[in-house]
């Protein structure tokens, strides 16, 4: 994949792609050439590292070589290798969670005075689902709720308080299945159990256990994280905001945010807007501080106070290479090991913030709760400091940018749709019966250099609103949208049919809908168990006319995401290479077919964003027909 525009479909990407070569520094698409051919067992994931005994392979055409040391089989093995996965990418994500609900438990009792309670009556809704006297200050309401969600990780009995928000169907199955979420931890602990040499060797088993994870990710970890969020930073409204790198400004100290966490860019934002800082920066030669993002940490703080994004996971390397970022400050998931480097070639100071994710020899300034603000002050400074090393012949940004509306959540699509006295999910809910909305799609996920960057994201999604087909993006494929012009309402009206369009300009809302990060994949769930709430399209979450899909994937954190939608019971498209699971007909055959019979979702995988579209819309329209639905209308 040499040639520029095959590379990505994105003009800013490809311009900062033609310096890179320029100057001969290396990116992700350059690494992955360099890695061809990737290794064929790895990719139909049946070579297996569990002990010692190995590594082992499973070879078809090599005799004999049809079972690892140990006897285990391909099904076992790829069953194994991809239940692993599930399990980090549900740590990774419910780690997250339990420090912003450790953050909350540090603001209620004083210990954290940068954070507050600035979402009261969100505190009081979750107080409520766990018990909690609300008829108290919110300090007190707080520090008892954070420790009982912080008890939701170590929980020993029963199962996950917010895994009672999915419809009472819902519940049966995954009871019956024995796949209802206990505690957090112990979920990911006994996954990991499980794929240890000599223990279970059914994969039908390994991959409901799997389910049972990813479940504990979506209805706990990831719905902690998103709410516990909402309630110290504030939840989102809808706001305007730009993106791609051309938010990036020549005249200003540019600092980018970057990774997942948001308690620190959060005060990265209010440092950047201190007057004594945007003085220093007058004082060394720069018109003021400019604050923008990268991936979810972008997504997080644009969600929630306009703040720019400058890119998604591959424009990383590439913001730097632009020659114009004074500091790039990081804290966990998605960061390429590669970013070091790329630093190295520019005046841009990597900075870590997280002890969990350091940089050999990268200047690390801690994150500390009890003093946030303070720790990102000194950050900006350090750029403040770093922009007269700038090296003005280098900069080249490029002049692409785009507006966006984001800032949407379960609560404010619905009080849109709902008008202005009562948020409802009723309009909503008879706009797919009417047949005005054909349904509603869920489009996440990642970049893969694999593929081009952004055009499966954008292609599906401009299919999908041709279709009447409201879709709600997290991740970077929100960013990928963004930047095509598909998250502003004119879009509506050059994109949607008619259907989608007449909505959309009823209420004034883009006809895709950014709902934030990779844990606000939480926000789907819960909004789609409201829509079964509210009555009309079924009784289970299954019912809804809707699908799911990750067209770009690369984390295990997707993979996890994936298998919660699908426990949950959606229809959910993955791009790209099938999570490795090619060398086990069975199991490639339980994940696309077999498990739509024990929990109403299953996984299809597709490598052509039309024909994706066309499985999607093929799926909506049979779920429309399974409830008697009239045919879409326009
Ligand atoms: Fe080989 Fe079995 Fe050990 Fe895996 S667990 S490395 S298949 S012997
Ligand atoms: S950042 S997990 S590349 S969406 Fe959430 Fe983007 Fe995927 Fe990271």
């Amino acid at each position: 994949m040499s040639n520029i525009e095959q590379r990505s479909i994105d003009p800013a990407t490809q311009e900062v792609l033609k310096k890179a070569k320029e100057e001969n520094i290396k990116t992700a698409w350059d690494r992955l050439e360099a890695q061809e051919p990737q290794c064929g067992f790895g990719k139909l994931g049946v070579c297996c590292t569990v002990c010692d005994m190995g590594p082992c392979r499973i070879d078809p055409f090599q005799e004999g070589a049809q079972a690892g040391v140990c006897g285990a089989n391909a099904d076992t093995i790829s069953a194994r290798n991809l239940a692993r996965k599930i399990a980090v990418g549900a740590s990774a994500h419910s780690d997250h969670g339990r420090d912003v609900a450790h953050t909350l438990h540090l603001a209620s009792t004083g210990h954290a005075h940068d954070y507050g309670i600035l979402d009261p009556v969100k505190l009081k809704i979750l107080a409520e689902e766990f018990g909690i006297d609300i008829n108290r200050t919110n300090e007190q309401i707080a520090q008892e709720l954070s420790k009982k969600l912080l008890e939701e990780f170590g929980r020993q009995h029963g199962e996950l308080v917010f895994s009672k928000r999915a419809p009472k169907k819902r519940k049966a199955i995954w009871k019956k299945l024995g796949i209802t979420p206990r505690g957090i931890d112990r979920e990911v602990v006994e996954l990991l159990h499980t794929t240890t040499i000599g223990v279970d060797n059914d994969y039908k088993n390994i991959i409901n256990n799997g389910m049972r994870c990813a479940l504990s990710d979506g209805w706990g970890g990831s719905m902690i994280a998103t709410d516990v969020q909402d309630i110290i930073l504030g939840s989102p409204q809808p706001v305007r905001g730009k993106v791609n790198l051309g938010v990036l400004k020549e005249d200003c100290v540019n600092i980018v945010v970057h990774g997942h966490e948001p308690v620190l860019s959060e005060m990265a934002v209010k440092a950047s807007r201190d007057p004594e800082l945007i003085k220093l920066a007058k004082a060394k030669g720069a018109e003021g501080i400019n604050l923008a993002g990268i991936c979810c940490t972008a997504n997080e703080v644009l969600m929630r106070h306009g703040i720019p994004v400058a890119g998604n996971f591959l424009q990383q390397e590439l913001a730097i290479i632009t020659g114009a970022v004074e500091v790039m400050m990081v804290d966990v998931q998605c960061i390429m090991p590669a970013l070091q480097e790329v630093a190295a070639c520019f005046h841009t100071q990597l900075v870590t913030t997280n002890p969990k994710a350091r940089f050999p020899g990268v200047v690390h300034v801690e994150f500390e709760p009890e003093k946030a603000y303070e720790v990102a002050k000194e950050i900006i400074r350090f750029g403040i400091e770093n922009f007269p090393n700038r090296k003005k012949e280098r900069v080249n940004i490029p002049a692409q940018e785009m507006d966006l509306v984001a800032g949407f959540t379960k609560e404010t699509v619905f009080q849109i749709l709902g008008g202005k006295y009562r948020a409802t999910y009723k309009p909503l809910n008879e706009a797919i019966i009417s047949g005005r909305l054909r349904g509603l799609a869920g489009v996440v996920g990642c970049n893969n250099p694999k593929q081009t960057h952004d055009y499966f994201h954008v292609t599906l999604v401009k299919e999908l609103i041709k279709n009447d087909i409201l879709v709600l993006q997290t991740g970077c494929s929100a960013i990928a949208c963004a930047k095509q012009g598909l998250l502003i309402p004119e879009a509506a009206k050059t994109y949607a049919g008619r259907g989608l369009q007449e909505i959309c300009e009823a209420v004034g809302i883009p006809p895709v809908l950014h709902l934030g990060s990779c844990v606000d994949n939480s926000r789907i769930l819960t909004a789609a168990s409201h829509i079964i709430e509210e009555g009309g399209l079924g009784d289970d979450l299954s019912d809804i006319p809707a699908a799911g899909c990750a067209p770009e994937w690369m984390s295990e954190k997707a993979i996890t995401i994936g298998f919660y939608f699908v426990a949950s019971g959606v229809y959910t498209v993955f791009g790209a290479s099938p999570f490795a699971t090619l060398g086990s007909k069975n199991l490639t055959d339980y994940l696309t077919r077999g498990l739509a019979d024990i929990v109403g979702g299953r996984f299809e995988f597709c490598d052509d964003p039309f024909k994706m579209a066309k499985l999607m819309i093929e799926h909506i329209d049979k779920k429309r027909q399974a409830l008697n639905l009239k045919p879409v209308s326009y």
